[in-house]
C-alpha cells in the first residue's frame, strides 16, 4: 500500500479553503493509503503564537480531523513536535538545500513583501525544508495539499533527487495530490486573493466553526459581477467562479454540471444553494466536533499515533546520519 503524509498548521480558525483544499482530500483518500496525518505545530510557531491559544488550537485541530471523518483505525494521527526526528532531519536537509531555492518560494516572497523582513522569523524562511522533512521522513508516496503548497512539494522533490544522487537511494520521491475543484478557494470579498485565516478579513473567509447565520450572511454578500449568469470564467467573473468551485467541490460534481444546473437561476438563487451546501457540510462536522473536543479520545489517539511514528522516523534518521557520516 502506498503511503500518504500531510498536515495542517494549528494557527486557529480553520477555513472552508483548508477544508476543501486539504481535509476533504485527507478524508477521501485516507483509507486507500497507509496514512499519516499530523498537526504541524512546529510550523505554527514560524509566526508568533500565544502559548495558551496554541495548545488549544493543537487540540482543536485533532478534533476537527476526527469530526471531518478521519478514522483513527485508518490513519495515524500525531503531533509533529512530539517526534523530535522531524527537526533532526530538517537540519540535515537544510544543509543540503540552497539559499537560491528558498529565495524562489513565492509564499515567503509574498509575506516578505507585505510585512517586511524585519518582522519575519528565520523559521518562516526555512519552513519549506521542515515540510520536506515531514514528508520524506516517512517515505511518503503522496501528499494531498492545496495549490499554494505545491511549490513546497516540488522543492521536496528536488531535495530528494539531490540527496539520493549524492548519498545513494535513501528517500522515496513524493508526489503532490491537488484537488481538481477547489485547489485555491478565494476570499469572498476579494476573489482574486486566497481565502486565508491570516490574510482575509473575516467577512471574506468562512471558518469551519462559523454559525449557520454567519455562513449564510457571508455567502449572500459575496462579491460578484453584475451580469447575473452562472458561468465559470475565473478571469472575468472571479466571484461567481469561486462560488461555483465551492459548490462543485462540496457536491462532488464538475463545473459544467454546475453551469447546467443553474442555467436558469439568478445570483441570489445560486448563492442560496451554495450557502445550503456549505451549511449541510459543516453542520454535522460542528456537531461531531462538540462531542469530541472534551473527550479523552483525543489523547488516546495521539498517544497511539506518536508511539507508532517515532520508531519509523528514528530508523530513517539513523539511516541518513550513517550515510552522511554523522556521529560514531
Ligand atoms: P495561513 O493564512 O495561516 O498561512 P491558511 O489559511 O493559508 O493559513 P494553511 O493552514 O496554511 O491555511 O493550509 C492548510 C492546508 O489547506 C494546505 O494544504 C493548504 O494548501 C490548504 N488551503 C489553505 N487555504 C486554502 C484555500 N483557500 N483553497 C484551497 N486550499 C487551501
Ligand atoms: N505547510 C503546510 C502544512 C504542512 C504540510 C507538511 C503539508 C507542514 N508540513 C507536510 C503537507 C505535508 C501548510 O499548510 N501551510
Amino acid at each position: 500500500m502506498e503511503r500518504l503524509v500531510s498536515g495542517i498548521k494549528p494557527t486557529g480558525g480553520l477555513t472552508l479553503g483548508s477544508y476543501i483544499g486539504a481535509i476533504k482530500q485527507f478524508v477521501e483518500l485516507h483509507k486507500s493509503y497507509e496514512s499519516y496525518i499530523f498537526v504541524a505545530d512546529m510550523h505554527a510557531i514560524t509566526t508568533p503564537q500565544e502559548k495558551k491559544e496554541l495548545r488549544n488550537n493543537i487540540r482543536d485541530m485533532v478534533a476537527i480531523y476526527l469530526a471531518c471523518g478521519l478514522e483513527p483505525d485508518n490513519a495515524t494521527i500525531y503531533i509533529q513536535s512530539e517526534n523530535p526526528y522531524h527537526a533532526q532531519l530538517s537540519w540535515i536537509l537544510e544543509c543540503n538545500t540552497y539559499l537560491g531555492e528558498l529565495n524562489r518560494m513565492t509564499q515567503f516572497k509574498d509575506k516578505n513583501r507585505k510585512e517586511g523582513s524585519k518582522n519575519l522569523s528565520c523559521g518562516l524562511y526555512t519552513y519549506p525544508v521542515l515540510m520536506a522533512s515531514d514528508i520524506i521522513l516517512y517515505d511518503a508516496d503522496v501528499v494531498p495539499v492545496g495549490e499554494d503548497q505545491k511549490q513546497h512539494v516540488e522543492l521536496t522533490r528536488n531535495i530528494v533527487e539531490r540527496f539520493n544522487n549524492k548519498y545513494g537511494s535513501t528517500f522515496k520521491m513524493p508526489r503532490p495530490i491537488i484537488p481538481e475543484a477547489g485547489a485555491r478557494i478565494k476570499d469572498l470579498q476579494n476573489p482574486k486573493m486566497k481565502m486565508s485565516k491570516s490574510d482575509s478579513d473575516s467577512r471574506g473567509c468562512i471558518l469551519l466553526l462559523d454559525e449557520e447565520n454567519v455562513i449564510r450572511k457571508k455567502i449572500m454578500s459575496a462579491v460578484t459581477d453584475s451580469d447575473n449568469k452562472i458561468i465559470f470564467d475565473e478571469e472575468n467573473k472571479p466571484g461567481i467562479s469561486n462560488l461555483m468551485m465551492i459548490y462543485a467541490s462540496l457536491k462532488d460534481i464538475k463545473l459544467d454540471e454546475v453551469e447546467r444546473k443553474f442555467v436558469n437561476s439568478n445570483y441570489g438563487e445560486f448563492k442560496k444553494a451554495v450557502a445550503d451546501a456549505v451549511i449541510n457540510t459543516l453542520k454535522p462536522i460542528q456537531e461531531k466536533y462538540k462531542e469530541i473536543i472534551n473527550s479523552s479520545l483525543i489523547d488516546e489517539i495521539l498517544n497511539k499515533g506518536i508511539e507508532k511514528v517515532i520508531p519509523l522516523a528514528k530508523d530513517k534518521c539513523l539511516e541518513v546520519q550513517e550515510k552522511i557520516g554523522l556521529g560514531r
